[in-house]
């Protein structure tokens, strides 16, 4: 038996052959295209071009050549968007690593490059398994650890995603064609033995049949999905995300018990500061500005939207009833009538989200609010009290609580 793994024969599993890899490959295809547009589509839906307040990476240059004004429309685009990027995202993990192993003795073949070609082929496979563990490891930790990289997430997972993509595309046009040729043949064939590079020359004993490792894998990312999904929703479904740090019970009940971000004692609000008497609004724009305190904001007309909040870590809220004060009719106060971009800051003294810009369409759609309640209730700290913006079809981090200053046309 070969000890060294740069020898074929040391790979004995009877599981691996073209058919295998093919299978895997072939719903990678599929599922890391619908991963890659959403997730240009989520980077879009954060607005990174109202530089430099909601992403700070620099010189996205051409990469941004894409970015387009994130409709209002429908409210629960983002919703379903970044719902579908981060479940499937982790629904297709027991897939990617199946994938892997199933070519794991082509990373010890050599001579490692025979020619020029080869040589770039194998560097484009480094790209390619690096670009993709890379994507999937921070997008894990991200929707896992509660944003472990403040502010720096965003163009890490952004350019990795380029470079993992252009990889797989090269990929995917060399490997395809084989892959097809491999599973028609496999139909004809049914479980003949099967010959090719991945084919083990001194197979081991089989202890479960190519068709019921797939079956495990596929129950593997079946089980994933089951405990992730749920996040999405609401009430009992969400009870079922048991691997979602926002699934399980609502916390709380009453008109404030839905997700929370990030608490007010977290973000360091404190109720002297958020006071009748303390709190103003400060709204600037064309004509100056305005102080505004709560008791102003409410004799202003108010307006309900049903709206839910959807972050970018894939948990959603079903929609909530806000009221409050259109951002329309903010903007009009200080003179933009038209309405502009604006420029919404908290209290909040750190962190990445204390402050968030929104584009003139946003500002313009009337369901925009900075609300003061919600369903039926007035804020609680949690949620934002004193006043929060909320959008429709935004990602949740645009929807900046406990806000304490708006600057209509000032990005
Ligand atoms: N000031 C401030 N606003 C904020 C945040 C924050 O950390 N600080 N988090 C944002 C994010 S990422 C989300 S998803 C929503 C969550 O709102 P909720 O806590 O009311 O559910 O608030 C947004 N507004
Ligand atoms: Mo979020």
């Amino acid at each position: 038996m070969a000890r060294s793994p740069f020898s074929p024969a040391f790979w004995r599993s009877p599981l691996r052959g073209p058919w295998f890899t093919s299978v895997l490959g072939v719903v990678l295809l599929g599922g890391i295209t619908v991963l890659f547009v959403t997730g240009l589509v989520s980077y879009a839906a954060y607005n990174p071009d109202l530089s430099p307040v909601n992403d700070q990476t620099p010189d996205k240059g051409i990469l941004g050549f894409y970015l387009f004004a994130w409709p209002t429309h429908p409210v629960w685009l983002y919703r379903l968007t970044q719902g579908v990027h981060v479940t499937l995202g982790i629904t297709l993990i027991p897939v990617l690593l199946a994938k892997l192993w199933s070519v794991v003795p082509r990373l010890f073949t050599l001579p490692p490059a025979r020619s020029v070609a080869h040589a770039l082929e194998r560097i484009s496979l480094l790209l390619l398994v690096g670009g993709g563990l890379f994507e999937f490891t921070t997008g894990v930790l991200n929707v896992q650890l509660d944003y472990v990289f403040p502010g720096s997430f965003y163009p890490l997972h952004f350019y990795g995603a380029w470079v993992f993509f252009t990889a797989f595309v090269v990929h995917a046009a060399l490997k395809v064609p084989a892959a097809v040729r491999n599973l028609r043949r496999a139909q004809e064939a049914g479980e003949a033995r099967e010959t090719g590079e991945l084919v083990s020359p001194s197979p081991a004993e089989p202890t479960v049949s190519r068709r019921g490792a797939l079956g495990l894998v596929g129950g593997a990312s079946l089980l994933l999905f089951g405990t992730t999904a749920g996040q999405s929703f609401d009430g009992p479904l969400r009870e079922t995300a048991v691997l979602a740090p926002h699934g399980g019970p609502e916390p709380g009940s009453g008109p404030g018990g839905f997700q929370i971000n990030k608490t007010a004692g977290y973000a360091g609000i404190s109720a002297a500061e958020t006071s009748e008497e303390a709190w103003r609004l400060v709204v600037t724009g064309r004509t100056g500005t305005v102080r505004l305190s709560r008791a102003d904001l409410l004799r202003l007309p108010l307006h309900s939207s049903a709206l839910p909040i959807a972050c970018v870590e894939g948990w959603a809220t079903s929609d909530q009833w806000w009221r409050g004060v259109r951002l329309r009719d903010l903007a009009e106060l200080v003179g933009h009538g038209d309405p502009s971009d604006v420029l919404v800051e908290s209290l909040q003294r750190h962190g990445a989200f204390r402050r968030a810009a929104l584009r003139a369409n946003q500002v313009a759609d009337p369901r925009s609010l900075l609300a003061l309640q919600v369903n039926g209730e007035d804020l609680t700290p949690d949620h934002g009290y004193p006043a929060r913006v909320i959008v429709p079809a935004a990602p949740g981090v645009l929807n900046t609580k406990w806000v304490a200053r708006m600057a209509f046309g000032e990005l």
